[in-house]
Formats: structure tokens, sequence, C-alpha cells
């Protein structure tokens, strides 16, 4: 199979609202960019045309400054049902490997501004790792999570194996992943990979408000906090503990360090500038 090349068709169908063939991006608050998978007939499963568009908005998004925080989301039905079935089922393995299918999956991971996760309905297999790669997750009471791929024939390939036992714990992960079995927004709570639970209605709503407030912080300690603790759940507590006193101690060096202090001790709201 030929490697999969993509034009976007960015049609502007609105002055804020840039609009893909499989994605929405919008911009509903200042400093906030809210990607919203679209893909209603197939429950937002992710295939490469929609991954390639994804990663594309979450790196302009990245890369503009006007930016602070990501929501991703999907549709009240479904966040993502999973990688895309129908796209897989006839691959080889000479195909998937020679050509490392859905290489860029996990570029979300890449993204140095905080991504929150707003899950609705199902987050299955691939839909499920997506969710899991977000800094913050939170559920729609209606979420539905699950890792089904083992009655697929296959196992979790994005980082389910991994993240899903970090977040909850082995005993409960391997009950998930080798049953295939579902739960639900208030277990993912319960366990600790959703940060919060909201009426599927209020969700996206909540994120935003929450991307909102991160983006009004200054952008350098924002990406300092979130490296911190992602270097920190990849290595020992002192290794950990050293990175974070060092990025503590570099902020001191920039402009916003000065303005947040200057602004405690004089009584008013800070001007950060992400200097
Ligand atoms: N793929 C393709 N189509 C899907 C789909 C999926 N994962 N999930 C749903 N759809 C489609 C259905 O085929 C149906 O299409 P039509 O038949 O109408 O054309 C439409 O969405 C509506 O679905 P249903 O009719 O099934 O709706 P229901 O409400 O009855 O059921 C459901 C909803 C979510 C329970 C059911 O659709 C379902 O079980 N879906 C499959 C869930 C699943 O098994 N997900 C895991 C897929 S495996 C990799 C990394 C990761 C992965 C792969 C590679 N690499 C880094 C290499 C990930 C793998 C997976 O995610």
């Amino acid at each position: 199979m030929r490697p999969f090349s993509i034009t976007f068709s960015r049609q502007f169908s609105s002055s804020r609202t840039i609009r893909y063939d499989h994605i929405l991006v919008s911009d509903p608050a200042n400093g906030v960019k809210l990607v919203t998978l679209n893909r209603p007939n197939a429950l937002n499963a992710l295939f490469t045309p929609l991954v390639l568009e994804l990663n594309d908005a979450l790196k302009s998004a990245d890369s503009d400054t006007s930016i602070g925080a990501i929501v991703l989301t999907g549709s009240v039905r479904a966040f993502a049902a999973g990688a895309d079935i129908k796209e897989m089922k006839d691959k080889s393995f000479a195909d998937v490997f020679t050509h490392d299918f859905i290489k860029n999956w996990s570029d979300a991971t890449l993204i140095k501004k905080p991504i929150i996760a707003a899950v609705n309905g199902y987050a299955l297999g691939g839909g499920c790792e997506m969710a899991m790669m977000a800094d913050i997750l939170y559920a729609g009471e209606n979420a539905v999570f699950g890792q089904p791929e083992i009655k697929l024939g296959i196992i979790p390939g994005a980082g389910g194996t991994q993240r899903l036992a970090r977040a909850i714990g082995k005993a409960k992960a391997m009950d998930i992943i080798l049953t295939g079995k579902t739960f639900t927004a208030h277990e993912a709570y319960n366990w600790g990979l959703a940060a919060a639970v909201f009426p599927p209605t209020d969700l996206v709503a909540e994120a935003v408000k929450t991307a909102a407030s991160i983006a009004s912080y200054g952008p350098i300690a924002v990406h300092a906090a979130k490296e911190a603790i992602n270097y920190g759940l990849q290595v020992g507590l002192d290794q950990g503990l050293t990175y974070e006193r060092r990025l503590f101690h570099s902020l001191f060096a920039t402009a916003d360090q000065k303005e947040g202090m200057a602004a405690f001790a004089e009584k008013r709201a800070p001007e950060f500038k992400g200097e």
C-alpha cells in the first residue's frame, strides 16, 4: 500500500472556525483552541485522514502564541469508538510493520500546551488511548471507557496497556484489558483516570472554562509544570524532584515570575507575557 498523503481542505466557514473534513476547530474562549472530532457516521472512529488532521490542528495550536490550552472532544454519543476496524481489518503484518501503521498516532503527546480531553459517550480502544494522552481528562456522565481490542484478536497499541495501568493500577487494568469490558465515567473518576465528571451538556463548557483559566497564566510556567509532571512519571522520585527543582529555579529567569510576584505584592492582577 502507498503511504497516505493528504491535502487539507480548510474551508473557512466563519471568521473563527476552520473546517477540516473530519474535525472541527474553533476558538471558544480567550486563549483556548477547541478541537472536535467530527466523523459522526462512524462514531468518530480514528482513521488515517482524521489522525493527520488532528495532528495538524494540535500542532498549529501549539505554535500559536495566542493559545494557552487545548480542549479535545467528540460528540455526545462518542468521543471516539476506537481505531477504524474497517480500515485495519485486511492489513497484513507487512503492511502495518513496514509502513509503521498509524505512526503519528501518539503525536498529541508531543504537544507542549496542556490538552484537556472532554469525553462524552464511547471512548474505546484507540479512543480511550487518545483521551489518556491528554493532560487532564474530564468525563461526561454518559462516558463509556474501555480497551476492547482483545475481542478483535489484538491488544491496545497506542499506550492502553501502559497508560491505563499507570493511571488505575495493575489489577484494574488487567481486568479491563484482558476482558475487554467497559467502565463508566464515575469509575474513571473514582479510579483516578478522570479529574472530574459533568453532565454531558455541560462537559465541553467546563473543559473550556478550565482551559481558559490555564491560558490566563504564564505559558512558560504552565509548560514547565506539565513537563515536570510528565517527566516525573517516567523516572524515580529523586530524579523527578531534582528536575522539578531545576525547572523551578529556571523560572526565576522569566519576566513572568517577576510580574506574578510583583502583582501579588501590589494587590493587582498579573499580566503574563510568556517572557
Ligand atoms: N471502526 C469502524 N467503524 C466503527 C467503529 C470502529 N471502531 N465503531 C463504530 N463504527 C461504526 C459502525 O460500524 C457503524 O457504522 P455503519 O454500520 O452504520 O456503517 C456506526 O459506527 C455506528 O456504530 P454501531 O451501529 O455499532 O452503534 P452501536 O450504538 O450499536 O454500538 C459501539 C456502538 C461503540 C458499542 C460499537 O460500534 C462498537 O463496539 N464499536 C467498536 C469498538 C471497538 O472495538 N473499538 C476498538 C477498535 S481497535 C495503533 C494504535 C491503536 C489502535 C490501533 C493501532 N497503532 C499505534 C499501530 C487501536 C485499535 C482499536 O481502537
